[in-house]
C-alpha cells in the first residue's frame, strides 16, 4: 500500500476519534462528571471533565462518522482507493473511546498530583488512541480488522501527536483553550 493511501486511511478512520476532544473544548462546561468528589486530597477527575463536554464530544464524533460514511463512496472515487464507511459500533468505539481515554487520562493526572490543565506529555497526545482503538476492536472487530492494518496503526501513532499538538496550539491562539496542550 502506498504511503499516501495509508496516511489517508489512517486519518479518515481516526477522524471520529479526533473530533470529540475538540468538540468538548467548545461545548464543555456545567456539571463535572465527578460531581466535585475527591479521592484522598485530590479531585477524582476535576472540573475539566463535564457531562456536557463528554456528551457533545461523543455526539460530534458520531455525527462526523455518519457524514464521512455518506461521502465515503465519492471520496473513494476521487482518491482512487476505498476509504472507511463507519458502522454504528465502529463510530461508537472511536468517539466514545476517545472521550473515555481523555477521562481516564484526567484520572491518572489527578492521581499523580497534576492540577487541572497541567500537561502530561505523551498521555495528553495519545490517551484517546490508547482507549479508542482497543474499544473499537472489541465492539466492531471485523470492521477494525478490515481497516486497521499494522501500517495504519503505526501511522496513527505517529500522526496523532502531530495533529494533536497542531490543533491545540491553534485552539489556544484562537482563545478557545486555556493551555496550548
Ligand atoms: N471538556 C469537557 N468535558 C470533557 C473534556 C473536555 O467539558 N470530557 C472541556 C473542559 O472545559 C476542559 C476543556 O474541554 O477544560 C479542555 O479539555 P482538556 O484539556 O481535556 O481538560 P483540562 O481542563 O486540561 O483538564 P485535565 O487536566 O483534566 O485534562
Ligand atoms: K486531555
Ligand atoms: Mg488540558
Amino acid at each position: 500500500m502506498a504511503l499516501f493511501e495509508t496516511i489517508a486511511i489512517a486519518f479518515w478512520a481516526m477522524l471520529p476519534a479526533y473530533v470529540p476532544n475538540n468538540a468538548a473544548v467548545l461545548a464543555g462546561g456545567g456539571r463535572p462528571i465527578d460531581g466535585g468528589r475527591t479521592w484522598g486530597d485530590r479531585r477524582v477527575l476535576g472540573d475539566g471533565k463535564t457531562w456536557r463536554g463528554t456528551a457533545m464530544g461523543t455526539v460530534a464524533g458520531l455525527a462526523l462518522a455518519a457524514a464521512l460514511t455518506f461521502v465515503a463512496p465519492d471520496a473513494g472515487d476521487v482518491l482512487g482507493f476505498a476509504v472507511p464507511e463507519f458502522t454504528p459500533l465502529a463510530a461508537l468505539g472511536l468517539a466514545g473511546g476517545a472521550m473515555l481515554g481523555d477521562i481516564l487520562a484526567s484520572f491518572l493526572k489527578r492521581r499523580s498530583g497534576r492540577q487541572r490543565g497541567a500537561m502530561f506529555p505523551g498521555l495528553d497526545q495519545l490517551d484517546f488512541v490508547v482507549v479508542s482503538l482497543p474499544l473499537t476492536a472489541l465492539l466492531a472487530t471485523d470492521w477494525f480488522r478490515a481497516w486497521f492494518s499494522l501500517e495504519v496503526i503505526l501511522v496513527v501513532v505517529v500522526l496523532t501527536p502531530i495533529l494533536h499538538v497542531t490543533t491545540n496550539v491553534i485552539a489556544y491562539k484562537l482563545g478557545l483553550k486555556n493551555e496550548p496542550w
